[in-house]
């Protein structure tokens, strides 16, 4: 946690003729990503291709761990310890001259990372998200959904929250116009059409592995 932003400076520094682009959670950007981005409005000029893409999911909750305390733990969110001050990143980015731009919906996912890969200085993209998706990791156990099951069951905040996306993302599975439109994922195609290898960065460090692979 906290390495995305530093990364992704070395990497520039590394690499200054590629685009790079990093990955953070929006307590990571509380940590030490914010204060990061003053670096960046240090040294970006000195880059040949300026293009440094922070993009911050930003859900207002250390959201990895909330997840992590439901499936091996049972318990369900402890609010004073999980969730987050809001925190408009791409305000901040604006004060110091960065181009940014705010996605609240799926449709602005995609012009968002247009802009942000032709920009002509670094951009923080602020992506609102929404912390009730489950992220599951490819080998969950039965221990984990059953624990994660009596978390919910005990009274956690985001109980109906999460089984909302779930009903959401059962239907969007069954039904194929949905699931064509996912596939056409407009990050993904945003990508392609970066001519040289993108350097991602993720978002949290080796430690965390084992549970989630973010
Ligand atoms: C330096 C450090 N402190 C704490 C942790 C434990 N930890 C792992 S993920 C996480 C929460 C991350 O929250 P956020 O950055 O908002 O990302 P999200 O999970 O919400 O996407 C924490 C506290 C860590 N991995 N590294
Ligand atoms: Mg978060």
């Amino acid at each position: 946690m906290g390495c995305a932003v530093p990364y992704a400076i070395g990497a520039k520094f590394g690499h200054p003729d590629r685009p790079v682009i990093a990955f953070a959670g929006d307590g990571a950007m509380q940590m030490n990503g914010l204060t990061e981005l003053i670096t960046i409005q240090r040294y970006w000029q000195e880059w040949a291709d300026p293009r440094l893409i922070v993009a911050v999911l930003h859900n207002n909750d250390l959201n990895h761990v909330t997840w992590e305390l439901r499936a091996m733990g049972a318990a369900p969110a402890f609010r004073e310890s999980q969730s987050l001050p809001d925190v408009d990143y791409a305000a901040f980015a604006s004060s110091l001259g960065l181009e940014s731009l705010t996605v609240t919906t799926p449709d602005g996912v995609g012009p968002a990372w247009d802009k942000a890969l032709t920009a002509d200085r670094p951009t923080v993209l602020d992506v609102h998200t929404n912390p009730d998706i489950p992220p599951i990791p490819p080998h969950t156990t039965l221990e984990q959904a059953l624990n994660t099951a009596k978390a919910l069951a005990k009274g956690d905040s985001s109980t109906w929250g999460i089984i909302k996306e779930g009903v959401r993302t059962k239907a969007q599975e069954l039904l194929p116009a949905r699931n064509l439109k996912h596939m056409n994922n407009p990050l993904r195609s945003s990508l392609l059409q970066v001519r040289h290898p993108v350097l991602a960065v993720k978002r949290h460090c080796s430690s965390d592995a084992g549970a989630h692979t973010s």
